[in-house]
C-alpha cells in the first residue's frame, strides 16, 4: 500500500546552510610543543576523562609512543597487548576494493517529490508533492583502482540509495544512458579488457590500450556506447554538472498492479559541463581528487549540488512501435520522442563523517527495489541483479553488511529471522527464530502490503540466444554523433585518434575505422587520417543495415544543454602585489552577484597586497593552482610586480592553458606583460576581455555563462 505520511524520513542532520565541516583547524598563532620523552618523542596528555586514549577494550593507554620493552632498548615484549592490538587492527584496515567503480565519492542528501505520480507507481517517494526521502549517492569512475585520478576518460557511476519507508531502493546508474554490452555474460570480458593488461599491470584507469580496443573492435554492440565514452561526457567538469541515467527500462507498478515502463534521468541544476581532454590530463596531475574535492567544497560551503529526477514513461504499445527494443541497454529513447517529466529534486547537502564507514562500505544492489518499482527482462539488468549482492559479500565479508548504518533502512523497521553470521549486531531477543511458529511471536508476511512481483506472462524455449531485435548496432551511434555540435564532433574524433594511437596493433585501428564507416563517413575518414591510415578499410559487416533516417537529438549534446548563468562555477584570479584594488573589488562584487566563487592565486601562498595596501591571502600558490582548476580566469597584476610574474613559467602556463582550453579570460592593464610573454598579444579574441571598470567586470562574468569560447578552438587546431 502506498505510504501517505507527509515526511518519510527525518531530514539529514545538517542543512545546506549550516553544513560546514567539523574539520579541525589550527589558529594562526604558534601551537605550543607538548611534553617530550627521553627520546624526544611527543606525549600529549588528556585533560579530561572523555578524551582518554583507550584500547578497543576500553582500557586507558598510558603511553602511545613506546612499545613495552625489556630494558631501554629492547627486545619488545609479547605481553604488550596495547601495541599488539594497535598493529593487529592496522594490519586488517583494508577491504577489497570494488571490482569495478572502485574510485568513488559519496554524500548524503534528500529527495523531494515535486510531482506526485500515484497513478503510475506506488513507490513511496513519489506519492505526494513535498514528501522527502533521505538518500545517499555515490559517484565513481569504472576502470581505475581506488587511488586513481578523477579525470580519467571513463563512464561515471551515479548510484543513489533511497531510504524509503517501504525499504531501500537503489537506483544504480551511470552518467551515460546506454552500455557497452547487451548481455551480462559479457561483463567480465569487457572489464578484463579495459582494466590494466594482466602481464604488465598497466595502464591504470585508461581505455587507451590494445586490449580494450581489441575487444571493442570485435564487439559491434559497443559502438553506440563508444561514441559516448569518446565524447566529452567521459570527462565531466564535476559530478554536479553531469547527468545520470538508470540505463535499463524499469517498470513502475501502481496500486492496481498496472505496469508502466520507465527510464530514469537525473538532470543537474547547474546544467551540463565537461572538461577538454588536454585540460583533463593536466587536472589529473594538479589535483587527482578534483571531482571529490569539488563536491566536498560545494556541500561544505552551502552550495549543495542538485539534480532533478525525470522519468520517461511509456506503455507496451509504444514499446512495440519504437524503432528499437526497449529491453536493449545499448539503446536510448530520444528525449524528443518521449519528453522526460520532472518528478522531484535531489539535493546532496551533507558530507560524510567518515569516508570509509560510509562511502567505502555503502553497498548498492540493483535488486533493492520497493513496491511500485520492478524489473524488466533487459538481460543486463537480470545479470546485475545477481552480481551486486554477490560482490558485497566478497567486499564487506559478511551477509550482515545490511546492518552497517549507511546500508541499514532508515525509513522503515526491519524484522526477520535472519541470524548469526560474521559481525552480527542486531540479534533478535527471545526463543523464536522461525516462521510459522506457534508461540504467537515474531514478524509475519503481509500478502497485501508485501512486495509482489509484476505478473508478467512468460513463454518460450530455454536457449542461449540474442533476440534479433537487438541486432542494429550502428544507427543510434550515428544519431548520437550527428546530434553533437561541430566542436563536440571534433572532440570525439580527436579522442578516437588519441586512444587508437596508443594501440600497437594496426589491425585493431583498422577494425575500429571499419566500424566507424557504418556510423559516419566523415568521422571514419577523419580518424583514419589522424592515424595515418591511407587506404580506408571496408565497412564492417553489419548484422542489420544501419539507418540514416534518425533525426538528431539536441538533448544528447553537452554544449546545447549548458547553464543560463555562470553560477556555481569558479573564477581563478591570478594577482600580485600592487594589483588594482578597485578592479579586484569590482570583479568580486560581480562574481558574488552571480553566485560565482573566486579563488585567488598569487606568487606566494601568503598572498598579495593590493594598490590600497590591503593584504589578500592566496588560496593557491601559482604553481599549485593552474588554470585547469578554474572555469574562467582573470589576471590582475600590479604594475611593479608584473614583469617578474610574466617571467614565471607557471604564470605563463596559467594563461596559456586557459587560452588553449578556450576559457574566458579577463585581464587588467599591467597584465599585458604576461600576455606578451605568452606570445598571445596578437591572438586575443572575443573570449578575452579587458577589465577597466565595474561594468566590464559585470559584463565579463555574464559572458562566462557560455563557459567556453569555442570559436577559438578551430583557430588553435587547424584541420
Ligand atoms: Fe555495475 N557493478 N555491473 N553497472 N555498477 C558494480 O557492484 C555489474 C552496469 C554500476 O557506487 C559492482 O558494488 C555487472 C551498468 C555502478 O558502489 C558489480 C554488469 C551500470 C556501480 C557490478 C554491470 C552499472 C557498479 C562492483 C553487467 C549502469 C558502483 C562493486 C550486467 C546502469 C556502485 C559493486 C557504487 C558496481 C556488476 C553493468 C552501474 C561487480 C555484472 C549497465 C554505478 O556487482
Amino acid at each position: 500500500m502506498p505510504d501517505t505520511s507527509k515526511t518519510e524520513t527525518p531530514k539529514p542532520k545538517k542543512a545546506a546552510s549550516n553544513s560546514k565541516s567539523q574539520r579541525a583547524t589550527q589558529p594562526a598563532t604558534d601551537v605550543p610543543f607538548p611534553e617530550q620523552g627521553h627520546g624526544g618523542e611527543v606525549h600529549q596528555q588528556a585533560e579530561n576523562q572523555s578524551e582518554r586514549l583507550t584500547t578497543a577494550q576500553g582500557v586507558t593507554i598510558s603511553d602511545n609512543q613506546n612499545t613495552l620493552k625489556a630494558g631501554a632498548s629492547g627486545p619488545a615484549l609479547l605481553e604488550d597487548f596495547v601495541m599488539r592490538e594497535k598493529i593487529f587492527h592496522f594490519d586488517h584496515e583494508r577491504i577489497p576494493e570494488r571490482v569495478v567503480h572502485a574510485r568513488g565519492y559519496g554524500a548524503h542528501g534528500v529527495f523531494e517529490c515535486t510531482k506526485a505520480i500515484p497513478e503510475l507507481t506506488m513507490a513511496a517517494p513519489f506519492q505526494e508533492v513535498g514528501k522527502t526521502t533521505e538518500v545517499f549517492t555515490r559517484f565513481s569512475t569504472v576502470a581505475g583502482s581506488k587511488g586513481s585520478a578523477d579525470l580519467a576518460r571513463d563512464v561515471r557511476g551515479f548510484a543513489v540509495k533511497f531510504y524509503t519507508n517501504q525499504g531501500n531502493w537503489d537506483l544504480v546508474g551511470n552518467n551515460m544512458p546506454v552500455f557497452f554490452i547487451q548481455d551480462a555474460m559479457k561483463f567480465p570480458d569487457l572489464v578484463h579488457a579495459v582494466k590494466p593488461e594482466p602481464d604488465t599491470g598497466f595502464p591504470q584507469a585508461q581505455s587507451a590500450h590494445d586490449n580494450f580496443w581489441d575487444f571493442i573492435s570485435l564487439t559491434p554492440e559497443s559502438m553506440h556506447m563508444v561514441m559516448w565514452t569518446m565524447s566529452d561526457r567521459a570527462i565531466p567538469r564535476s559530478f554536479s554538472t553531469m547527468e545520470g541515467f538508470g540505463v535499463h527500462t524499469f517498470r513502475f507498478i501502481n496500486s492496481e498492479g498496472k505496469s508502466t515502463f520507465v527510464k530514469f534521468h537525473w538532470k543537474p541544476k547547474l546544467g551540463l559541463q565537461s572538461k577538454v581532454w588536454n585540460e583533463a590530463l593536466k587536472t589529473n596531475g594538479a589535483d587527482p581528487d578534483r571531482h571529490r574535492r569539488i563536491m566536498w567544497e560545494e556541500i561544505d560551503t552551502g552550495n549543495a549540488p542538485r539534480w532533478d529526477l525525470a522519468v520517461q514513461t511509456f506503455d507496451q504499445e509504444f514499446a512495440d512501435s519504437f524503432d528499437f527494443d526497449v529491453l536493449d541497454p545499448t539503446k536510448l529513447i530520444p528525449e524528443e520522442v518521449i519528453k522526460p517529466e520532472i518528478i522531484g529534486t535531489m539535493t546532496l547537502n551533507r558530507n560524510v563523517d567518515n569516508f570509509f564507514a560510509e562511502t567505502e562500505q555503502v553497498a548498492f544492489c540493483t535488486q533493492n527495489v520497493v513496491p511500485g518499482i520492478d524489473f524488466t527482462d533487459d538481460p543486463l539488468l537480470q545479470g546485475r541483479n545477481f552480481s551486486y549482492l554477490d560482490t558485497q559479500i566478497k567486499r564487506l565479508g559478511s551477509p550482515n553488511f545490511t546492518k552497517i548504518p549507511v546500508n541499514r533502512p532508515k525509513g522503515c523497521p526491519v524484522h526477520n529471522y535472519q541470524q548469526d553470521g560474521h559481525m552480527q549486531t542486531s540479534a533478535r531477543a527471545g526463543r523464536v527464530n522461525y516462521e510459522p511458529n506457534g508461540w504467537e511471536e515474531g514478524p509475519r508476511e503481509h500478502p497485501l502490503e508485501g512486495y509482489v512481483s509484476y505478473r508478467q506472462p512468460i513463454e518460450g524455449d530455454k536457449q542461449r540466444l540474442r533476440p534479433e531485435s537487438f541486432a542494429d548496432h550502428y544507427s543510434q551511434a550515428r544519431q548520437f554523433y550527428i546530434s553533437q555540435t561541430e566542436v563536440e564532433q571534433q572532440h570525439i574524433q580527436a579522442a578516437l585518434v588519441f586512444e587508437l594511437s596508443k594501440c600497437e596493433m594496426l589491425g585493431i585501428r583498422r577494425r575500429i575505422v571499419s566500424h566507424l564507416l557504418n556510423i559516419d563517413q566523415t568521422l571514419a575518414e577523419g580518424v583514419a587520417d589522424g592515424l595515418g591510415i591511407e587506404d580506408l578499410p571496408k565497412a564492417a559487416p553489419a548484422a542489420q543495415q544501419p539507418r540514416t533516417d534518425l533525426d538528431p537529438s539536441p538533448a544528447l549534446s553537452i554544449v546545447k544543454n549548458g547553464p543560463d548563468s555562470f553560477a556555481g562555477r569558479t573564477l581563478g584570479v591570478l594577482a600580485s602585489d600592487g594589483a588594482d584594488a578597485a578592479t579586484l573589488t569590482a570583479l568580486k562584487d560581480a562574481a558574488a552577484a552571480e553566485g560565482v566563487m573566486i579563488k585567488l592565486i598569487a606568487p606566494k601562498i601568503g598572498g598579495f597586497t593590493d594598490s590600497n595596501g590591503d593584504k589578500h591571502p592566496a588560496d593557491e600558490k601559482v604553481d599549485g593552482g593552474p588554470s585547469v582548476l578554474f572555469d574562467a580566469v582573470a589576471i590582475i597584476l600590479g604594475d611593479a610586480t608584473s614583469k617578474a610574474v610574466a617571467a614565471m613559467p607557471p604564470a605563463q602556463d596559467f594563461l596559456k592553458d586557459a587560452f588553449v582550453h578556450c576559457k574566458f579570460i579577463a585581464t587588467a592593464a599591467p597584465s599585458a606583460r604576461l600576455v606578451e610573454a605568452c606570445g598571445l598579444t596578437d591572438k586575443l579574441d572575443d573570449g578575452c576581455v579587458s577589465l577597466t571598470d565595474k561594468a566590464s567586470a559585470a559584463a565579463f562574468i555574464k559572458r562566462c555563462a557560455d563557459l567556453r569560447y569555442w570559436d577559438r578552438e578551430a583557430a588553435l587546431w587547424p584541420a
